[in-house]
């Protein structure tokens, strides 16, 4: 007997994206739900049995209306798919929080502490961990009773493998290698690992289900596949809206600003439209080369933000003896940076500071430069 699932955790649906403008975040936490649906679709396609979801689904134990609604709507549309939510430590099961206040379809269970669910029509348990609050101290794989059977034994919660003093549930290869379960279906790790193995028991992290920031890169994605008792087979699936990437481009031998522009924009053609593409500029480049963080809006597939780390190339012996402002300032900055250590953070800062210096002395707009953090 097999069973048809799909594993996903680390949605965060409804994250703020503080740093962004109302419309701009609103377009992210639509870009969020737009990818949960499209899970909810592929299930359709692949006629799901059970649906895991390892934690995190919401950034906040709280939801907005219109996204309760949304997710009771999506179960509802697939009344022969189950259902599992593991609240995490975004979004633990406390009394004000969604799940207790939303009313979820009868397919649909969320596992508050530990719990196990049987479903014998599938020759399934699945067994549950939601966390109460945000901090959980405990090893979430260990504490049950978990038959040796013929049934699939399936376990799904948030956990954190990264350290034994994590509070988000802290748990280890041996935990998981000595709990008995055939699929230990983990959240938490926004990294997706594919489907590993301990001591007879298959576990994975799916990842996130599309990137929320540059702390998020790559490719996203779920797992699809069969659980059979004794084999295990998962396959990566992404449906995001949203990706982030961030790459280093050299534009060195770049002939004119538009020759940059070019550069970059080809060196980010690689990504699907729509990718949210952090581009760090580097090598010599002309002084009127300076690009700001926002250059390419509007003129590439991808939403692109440049930090230039370009070194101007300049006459400098020109400059020195300058009888101008322009060679003052430069004599000054040389002075100054000579006299801190080379690829040094305040190195950095005063070679920026005689870049935009001397752009601002040929009397050109620097109004929009600056970092780009997003
Ligand atoms: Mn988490």
């Amino acid at each position: 007997m097999s069973v048809r699932i799909i594993h996903t955790a680390d949605v965060h649906l409804d994250s703020p994206f503080t740093a962004f403008t109302p419309s701009g975040a609103e377009k992210r936490r639509e870009n969020i739900r737009k990818s949960f649906l499209a899970l909810i679709e592929k299930a359709r396609e692949e006629k799901t049995q059970l649906f895991l979801i390892s934690g995190d689904l919401f950034d906040t134990e709280f939801a907005t209306r219109d996204t309760a609604l949304m997710l009771k709507n999506a179960f509802i549309s697939l009344p022969d798919c189950k259902f599992f939510i593991s609240p995490g430590n975004h979004d633990p099961f406390t009394q004000s929080s969604v799940y207790a206040t939303a009313s979820f379809p009868s397919n649909v269970h969320v596992f508050r502490e530990r719990e196990c669910v049987e479903l014998p029509e599938l020759g399934v348990r699945v067994f549950g961990y939601g966390f109460t609050s945000s901090i959980c101290n405990e090893s979430t794989v260990l504490g049950y009773e978990v038959p040796d059977d013929d049934m699939i034994n399936i376990l799904v919660c948030h956990g954190d493998t990264s350290g034994a003093l994590s509070t988000n549930g802290p748990v280890t290869k041996r935990d998981i290698g000595e709990s008995g379960f055939d699929y230990v279906a983990l959240g938490h790790i926004h990294k997706g690992t594919g489907v590993c193995f301990e001591n007879g028991v298959s576990y994975a992290y799916p990842g996130c289900l599309c990137g929320r920031s540059f702390d998020e890169t790559g490719v996203k994605t779920a797992l699809i596949g069969e659980i059979e008792k004794n084999n295990i087979t998962l396959d990566t699936v992404s449906v995001a809206y949203m990706q982030y990437e961030s790459i280093v481009c050299d534009i060195t031998g770049s002939v004119s600003r538009r020759n940059a522009l070019e550069n970059i924009r080809n060196a980010v053609s690689v990504f699907p439209a729509g990718t949210v593409v952090r581009v760090t500029a580097e090598g010599n480049t002309a002084e009127e080369y300076l690009l700001s963080p926002n250059e390419l809006e509007g003129q590439a597939e991808c939403e692109v933000y440049i930090i230039d780390n370009t070194r101007p190339v300049i006459s400098f012996t020109d400059i020195e003896s300058e009888n101008t402002l322009r060679g003052a300032f430069y004599r000054i900055m040389e002075k100054r940076i000579a006299s801190v250590r080379s690829g040094s953070e305040e190195y950095n800062t005063l070679v920026k500071a005689l870049k935009y210096g001397l752009t601002v002395l040929d009397e050109k707009n620097i109004a929009d430069f600056g970092e780009d953090e997003r």
